[in-house]
């Protein structure tokens, strides 16, 4: 019986590198090719450009090819013990690079049948490098940004948003990659929040709408420069319906993804202040007719309205706040926010149960600031979709600046202060785009 060889492939473009391989491959015998799914694509701090199709048909179309079929996770396991190839091919490069976790679990599964790994020299070469430079290029367009939530949203269990609100905090978001201790793949932020609070803070400014919609965008443009994650846009109340139905418009065409408006009106203030002080929550049918209108308004099915829902925060009680969300989604809302400033995450639960007893598919989001200690298995398990982390970033910040501040007053010198902070290099590698 002829051998057969496994390769598994996330690539969008068939360059000399994959080429290597796949004629490698087929000296030692039929070639099965595992074609990633956009699931498992998302563990390697990647993201499609291409559909899943595209990709499968982009290795039935190559010559000699045996079988091509679809690897759902980065864990080659599955499909190993599936197909019992006699044969595993991979680029050498991975014995060193964050996938070792992964090669050393194709080794011992081989061993069951006497299987052997190929690891040929790694392509790395000009060409290679510009092929894989202008596949990257294309995840900050805008038209591939703004639909890029709605897919991550079907591709990922939750969704994890991170606070950015400049430049240097969207970078930080962008490139902080963690190797997952279960399965060898790589976790990741899959979207951006552009908090008012924090976008605010950065600015020195109140969180009370203060900041116009022309700078809020300014910080968006920044954060746009240098990143290609999806953006989630605080939009606080979304203002007068009449100005709304024309910044949901801007947003849209900038390459945002969604805005999650609350339904407060007047002189907003955070919600984490609760009924401290002074917040008006907006009638149901006013915050329908800003939904409607500003859906309406729309130009493409990418964009997502998302209504928040501050019921809870008011102390309205879980009654208004479900009424709210079935009519909020009545009126085309693409998905719902509900807030809580409680110290566990009891009242989500249940609304977010209730919720899903009647309505399975609108996306759930939460900000878990302070109930934190919910894990995002948790927060999945209860049907949520986004889980943003909304101002942990801006918080970390500014404690450091003020005791770097104080101690270079207090010893009259840098030098105290100097072990807390950042080298140069590791500044710049941060910054390096490519
Ligand atoms: C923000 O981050 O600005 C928010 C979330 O609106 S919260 O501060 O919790 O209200
Ligand atoms: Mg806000």
């Amino acid at each position: 019986m002829k051998k057969t060889v496994y390769a598994a492939f996330s690539t969008e473009v068939i360059h000399e590198g994959h080429k290597n391989i796949l004629e490698e491959a087929k000296k030692y015998g039929d070639v099965i090719v595992g074609v990633y799914s956009n699931e498992a694509i998302l563990r390697f701090d990647r993201f499609p450009t291409t559909s899943f199709e595209y990709r499968m048909e982009l290795f039935q179309q190559y010559p000699g090819i045996h079988q091509v079929v679809v690897q759902n996770s980065v864990s080659y396991r599955e499909n190993l013990l599936k197909y019992r190839p006699d044969f595993v091919i991979h680029g050498d490069n991975w014995k060193w690079n964050e996938q070792k976790k992964v090669r050393d679990e194709v080794v011992e599964i081989l061993k069951q049948w006497g299987g052997q790994l190929i690891e040929v020299p790694y392509t790395v070469n000009d060409r290679v490098k510009k092929i894989e430079k202008e596949i990257r290029g294309q995840l900050s367009m805008p038209e591939f940004r703004r639909r890029r939530l709605k897919e991550t949203l079907k591709w990922r269990p939750i969704v994890r948003a991170l606070e950015v609100h400049n430049g240097i905090t969207s970078l930080i978001c962008e490139k902080t990659v963690v190797a997952s201790q279960a399965d060898g793949g790589l976790d990741q932020y899959d979207a951006q929040w552009v908090s008012s609070l924090c976008d605010s803070t950065a600015k020195g400014k109140p969180d009370i709408e203060l900041v116009d919609m022309s700078s809020r965008m300014r910080t968006i443009d920044e954060i746009m420069d240098v990143s290609t994650k999806p953006i989630i846009l605080d939009g606080d109340t979304g203002g007068l319906i009449e100005h709304f139905v024309y910044n949901v418009r801007t947003m849209e065409r900038m390459g945002i993804s969604a805005v999650i408006i609350e339904d407060k009106t007047g002189l907003k203030k955070n919600s984490l202040f609760g009924t401290e002080v002074e917040q008006t929550q907006d009638t149901i049918e006013n915050f329908c007719e800003k939904i409607r209108a500003g859906k309406e308004a729309l130009r493409s099915k990418d964009f997502m309205i998302i209504a928040r829902i501050e019921s809870l925060i008011l102390e309205k009680g879980m009654e208004d706040a479900l009424k709210r969300a079935f009519a909020y989604v009545e009126a085309g809302a693409d998905g719902i926010m509900i807030h809580s400033r409680k110290k566990d995450p009891e009242e989500i639960f249940t609304f977010c149960d209730t919720f899903r007893e009647k309505d399975r598919e609108t996306p759930l989001v939460v900000v878990p600031t302070s109930f934190n200690q919910v894990t995002e298995e948790e927060l999945a398990s209860h049907g949520i979709n986004i889980v943003i982390y909304a101002n942990q970033l801006t918080r970390a910040a500014f404690p450091a600046m003020q005791s770097v501040a104080s101690d270079i007053l207090k010893y009259h010198r840098a030098k105290e202060v100097d072990d807390r902070l950042m080298p140069f290099k590791d500044v710049i590698r941060l910054i390096d785009a490519e």
